[in-house]
Parts: C-alpha cells; structure tokens; sequence
C-alpha cells in the first residue's frame, strides 16, 4: 500500500463513518499512522477558552439530562451499542490505523464497547440503594443515588475507543454529562466515536445539546479539564506520571477522580502449572497488542523445576511470531505507537544487559521502512529481579525469572510501584487460593490460569497503589459516577433524635 494511499482510505472510511473531511483538514495538529509513519490527518485542536466553554454547555446539559429516568437514559446508551454494531468493521479497521492494532484487537476492542453499552442498559434499571435499618420508630432510613454532573475522560492512545465507553456508557446512564479528551495520538477515532453517538443521540431525539462532546488537544487542554471546577469527575487514564499531577491537582479543589494509570503486571509459573496453557496465556499477555495494554505481563516467574521448559517454549514463539503491518498482513505484532516509544524499549533492553540479562528478540525489523517502529517482541531472561524490571516500559519486553519458593515469587510479584494485574498458572490448589488471598496478589485483578490481560467488561476494572486505585467498567464501579444520599424519613408523630439525646424546648 503506498504511502499517500492511506491518508485518502483513512478519510474515506471516516467519512463513512460519518466525521466531516472539514475536521480533517487544515488543523494544527498532525497525526501518523503508526503502521507506517505516514501522516493521514491534519485535525484542529481546541484553546482553553473553547474548552471551558465546552464544559459550561455540559454543565447545562447535565441540569436537564438528571432529570430524564434512568431507563430513559440507558435507551440513548442502547442506540449507541447498536450504532456501534454497525460500524464495528469500519471503527476496528480506524483502530488499526491510528493505534496499530492487528484486525482481531481492533475489532476486539469495538466489541468491548458494545458489551459495555449492554451493561450500562441494564444498569440503567437498577442504580440500587440500600434500605437500612434505623434505631428510631417510625422511621425509614435508605441510600439514593443521584447524578454527579460533568464527567470529564482522558484517555490513551493504547485503547483509543474502549476506555471512553466505559467511562461514557456508565456516566451516561447515571444521569451525567460528558466531556473527552482523547489522547493527541488518536484523536481519529475519537471523532469517529463522537459522530456514532451523534446519531445514536439524533435517534433518540430529546437528549439535551453538548450532552456528549469531545475535544482535541495536548496536555494543556487536559489541564484545562482538570482544573474545571464543574467538572465532577475527573476519570484518567495513562502513565503514574500523568497520574501524579491529575490527582492532586482535582483533589485541590475536591474534585473526584477515578485513575486508571500504570501496570508491571506479572505471572506466576508454578511446578504443576498445564505448560501449554501458560505459553500460550503468556504469548498473548506478553506479545500481544504490541506490549501496549496496561495489563501487558511484562515479569514472569517460572519455579526452577520447569523453568528450562518454560523458557525453551517461550524463545520458540517469541521467534516464531508473525511482525508485520496490521493493514495488510495477518501478522500478530504490530508496530509501537511512535518513536518515543522505541527509544524507551531500546533503553529498557540495554539497561537490561547491564543487569545481567540475556535477551532472545527485540530486534527492530524492517516492515515498512523506517518512519514505523515495529519490533520483535523480546524475552529476557534475568538473573533475579532488578534494573529495568521494576519500570513498566510499554513495549513488547517479557522479563523472566526463576523461584524456588512460593513466597518470594508471591513478594517479588507485589514488590514493585504498581498493582494492576497478575496472574498464576496452577493446578495446585494452595497455591491458587494464597495468590487471591489477602496474603496474596497485591493487584486490582488477580487471575489464575489465565493471563494479566484482555478482562470481559463485567468486572471492576483497575488497580491499587501506583495504578492509582480507581476502578471503571462493571461490578459497582457505577457508584464512582453518582453521588450517594442518605435519606431518613420520619412518618410517626414523634421526633426521638438518635442516641437517645434529648432536647426538649
Ligand atoms: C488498557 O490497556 O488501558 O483487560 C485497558 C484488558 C482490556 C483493557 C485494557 N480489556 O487488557
């Protein structure tokens, strides 16, 4: 495919996905395709004023947008999953051009969006509160859960569509207003995101104006976003760095946030583990989407009775796995985001030598020349846990160490900033319920015989520590996106006050 043949299919299938070629013209802001280096749009980034215009209009849709009925709301969420069943080819194949995602990931991805839009209908009849029992006669005490009001979404380049609908199908549901910042990555697919639910809200013909809005911009509209008094919530997803400043920053003015930050995720091979399983939950939790999920497993330690077989297995699919332009080939890894990103691979790797370990891949290989970074994905193996093991580099790098006893793999798995997710592969039962005990996994998600990545939406889904603790997606995660009132109703003719104090006037 030649080069300039990919701009022109890039906004032939934006149109068809219903963005105006005006937006893709002429603006400020270039953005490349990392398949093959190649800029396919010039999109128009909004100033600070825009910005907080944007939000004023939110704020005002969210007056009106609390009032509708819950299942009103989620019927808006319901048209946007059908929308989105209907574009899922065109979104998946923009997924793979702005983020490099092989065909399966990009679909894959538009695919979590559609059962997220499922979830959030059903939620939208429930929402429940608690009826809990008062100490005083005649009276009620319960939970209500009303809406927030702007929640305003950062996302990242990595998932470029998935993260939003979490975020965007909850809030919808629970009565608020949304505004999103998508990454300066992948600002494409977030105007193809935004002209779908555009006719998801025109079909479902009285949903306030600036309901749903995005923006473009770089890191200082997101400050803009952040620093915005009227923005209830702000949900973030990115680096502990990014993280770092977001937090204090809405916490200051008693904001919320929900932070969706880094992962060092990490697996645990034990002797009774099924070997083929392992290999194949690790290949995909390693290699797959390029080593650019949060969830990536990115350290792996593998108990000295099996760790020669572990590894021999693992350097045969690390090179024999298929590299190659995800537009054009079936191949499973795809190229990195851009140049900084390998830059900070080729850096993990040489800091890797210095401590000592043996690399199998992590070659750059020549797929489309050289303005596409794509890589083999690499093994290290390392003498014990250190260097560059305890950074998460989002890259395709899979540090492997042996263990001869349970409870130092266990200290070395929690031993670092982050605590997204982990994974153990055993057939042994203690070793299986101690990891998802409280002396277990430190992590947001703790799986076993399964890999770190690659969670269905029905669960809460985030991390403690350096991960930042937020938690989006299913389970209760709702709850992050209402505020909770508890109403206690008197219907006696007296007024006993709790605690039995008296104060008779
Ligand atoms: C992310 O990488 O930011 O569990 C999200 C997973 C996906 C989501 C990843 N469902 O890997």
């Amino acid at each position: 495919m030649s080069s300039a043949s990919l701009r022109s299919q890039t906004a032939e299938l934006l149109g068809k996905l219903g963005v105006n070629s005006a937006a893709l013209e002429g603006g400020d802001l270039a953005v490349f395709s990392p398949t093959n280096g190649e800029k396919v749009a010039d999109v128009h980034t909004s100033n600070a004023d825009q910005i907080n215009a944007q939000i004023d209009k939110a704020h005002e849709a969210f007056k009106q947008w609390r009032t509708v009925p819950a299942p009103r709301r989620g019927e808006l969420v319901r048209l946007f999953g059908e929308e989105l069943r209907a574009a899922k080819a065109d979104l998946g194949r923009l997924v793979s051009i702005e983020a490099g995602k092989i065909p399966s990931e990009g679909e894959g991805e538009v695919q979590e969006m559609i059962d997220i839009c499922d979830f959030a209908v059903g939620l939208s009849r429930q929402l429940y509160g608690l009826t809990i029992a008062t100490e005083r006669p005649d009276h009620r005490m319960m939970e209500t859960w009303h809406p927030l009001g702007v929640v305003g979404i950062i996302s990242a380049f990595n998932f470029p569509v998935a993260v939003w609908s979490w975020n965007a199908a909850i809030a919808l549901a629970c009565g608020n207003s949304v505004v999103w910042k998508p990454s300066e990555k992948s600002p494409l697919t977030a105007l193809a995101c935004q002209a779908i639910m555009d006719r998801a809200l025109a079909r479902f013909g009285d949903a306030p104006d600036n309901l749903i809005t995005t923006f473009i911009a770089e890191r200082e509209g997101g400050e803009v976003l952040v620093d915005n008094k009227k923005v209830a919530l702000v949900s973030a997803t990115g680096s502990t760095r990014m993280g770092r400043q977001v937090g204090p920053r809405v916490a200051e003015r008693f904001g919320r946030t929900i932070l969706e930050l880094g992962g060092n995720n990490a697996g645990i091979v034990c002797p009774s583990a099924d070997m083929d399983m392992a290999v194949r939950a690790i290949a995909f939790g390693a290699m797959g989407t390029a080593g650019q999920r949060c969830t990536t497993t990115r350290r792996l330690f593998v108990h000295e009775s099996v760790y020669d077989d572990m590894v021999a297995a693992l350097k045969k699919a690390y090179l024999g796995v298929t590299i190659g332009d995800p537009l054009n080939s079936d191949a499973l890894v795809g190229p990195l985001i851009d140049k900084d990103a390998a830059n900070n691979m080729e850096k993990a790797l040489e800091a890797a030598k210095a401590s000592g370990g043996t690399i199998t891949g992590g070659e750059r290989m020549d797929v489309n020349g050289d303005a596409s970074y794509y890589y083999r994905p690499a093994l290290v193996e390392m003498p014990e846990q250190t260097g560059p093991m305890f950074e998460e580099t989002f890259a395709p790098i899979l540090y492997v160490t042996k263990y001869s006893d349970f409870d130092d793999a266990l200290e070395m798995q929690n031993d670092v900033g982050a605590g997204l997710s982990a994974c153990i592969f055993t057939l042994n039962v203690r070793e299986a319920e101690k990891f998802l005990s409280a002396v277990g996994s430190d992590c947001g998600i703790s799986n076993v015989n399964i890999g770190t990545s690659g969670a269905e939406i029905g669960g809460a889904f985030g991390g403690e520590k350096e991960t930042g603790g937020g938690r989006e997606s299913g389970s209760d995660a709702w709850k992050a996106y209402m505020r909770r009132s508890t109403n206690t109703v008197n219907y006696g003719t007296a007024l006993p006050l709790a605690q039995g104090v008296s104060f008779d006037i």
